[in-house]
């Protein structure tokens, strides 16, 4: 089966590893996926090489039975060794290089390179500060409070013909994104829809759960507290 129909079906959880902060990428693989984690997305906004990539991917790739998905935060991060990777465009960055700049070279690199490799066009919409990603990729912020404004950025995804949205609060934010934003954005777009940044507790993972998104991501919390991914898988699947 292709991924992305894999991504379509249910609701599940994916682990973000990010190179750059985990030098123990392969132990923190290892425990999500004892703790039943059903995809990894592997990626960072800062300070990874197109080398280390491929190779964390491999050695991920040598150890998962789930799909293994890129999650770039820049050209480097491209590799043929992962199952697929989210062609991210960042819809509410402020800078046109986030939007279709590196896109365009990416697009090049891909065709040329990695002809493989399954591409899912990823609409990109960050909210709140967005932490490093929405600071690197000069996003003009969503408020928390605006679920309106969410929805309409999803919309506009949907008309353009993205296969994805991941709606970002941005990793180790301090709030998850509302389930009412989730709810919104879920109504206004009806394909793969993406949940992460700041979930740190099952109660927080299954409040989005219930909105029906296709996948959580957690990526700090398998850095800092693996011993508690079990609970989150958990409180997705009972959610259900
Ligand atoms: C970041 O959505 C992911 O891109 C995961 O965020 O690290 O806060 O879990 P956390």
């Amino acid at each position: 089966m292709k991924l992305y129909e894999q991504l379509v079906e249910g609701v599940k959880h994916f682990t973000l590893i990010d190179p750059d902060k985990s030098v123990d990428y392969l132990k923190i693989a290892k425990l999500a996926l004892e703790a039943g984690t059903d995809g990894i997305l592997v990626g960072g906004s800062l300070g990874i090489s197109e080398s280390q990539m491929a190779q964390v991917v491999r050695d991920i790739k040598s150890i998962a039975h789930v799909p293994v998905i890129l999650f770039p935060g820049s050209l480097s991060q491209l590799t043929e060794e992962a199952d697929g990777v989210l062609f991210l465009s960042v819809l509410n960055s402020l800078d046109p290089y986030f939007i279709i700049g590196a896109q365009v070279q990416g697009a090049v690199l891909l065709a040329k390179r990695f002809p493989n490799l399954e591409v899912i066009s990823t609409a990109y919409i960050i909210v709140g500060d967005g932490g490093a990603a929405g600071f690197v990729a000069m996003t003009k912020p969503i408020p928390y409070t605006r679920p309106d404004i969410a929805a309409a950025y999803a919309l506009a995804a949907n008309y353009i013909g993205f296969k994805a949205v991941y709606l970002e609060a941005g990793s180790g934010a301090p709030q998850p994104v509302p389930p009412e934003m989730v709810r919104a954005v879920r109504r206004a777009f009806p394909r793969v829809l993406i949940v992460g940044g700041g979930i740190r507790s099952g109660e927080a993972a299954s409040a989005i759960a219930r909105e029906r998104p296709n996948v959580i991501v957690t990526g700090t919390l398998a850095e800092e507290r693996p011993e508690k991914l079990g609970e989150i898988v958990r409180a997705i699947k009972s959610s259900l």
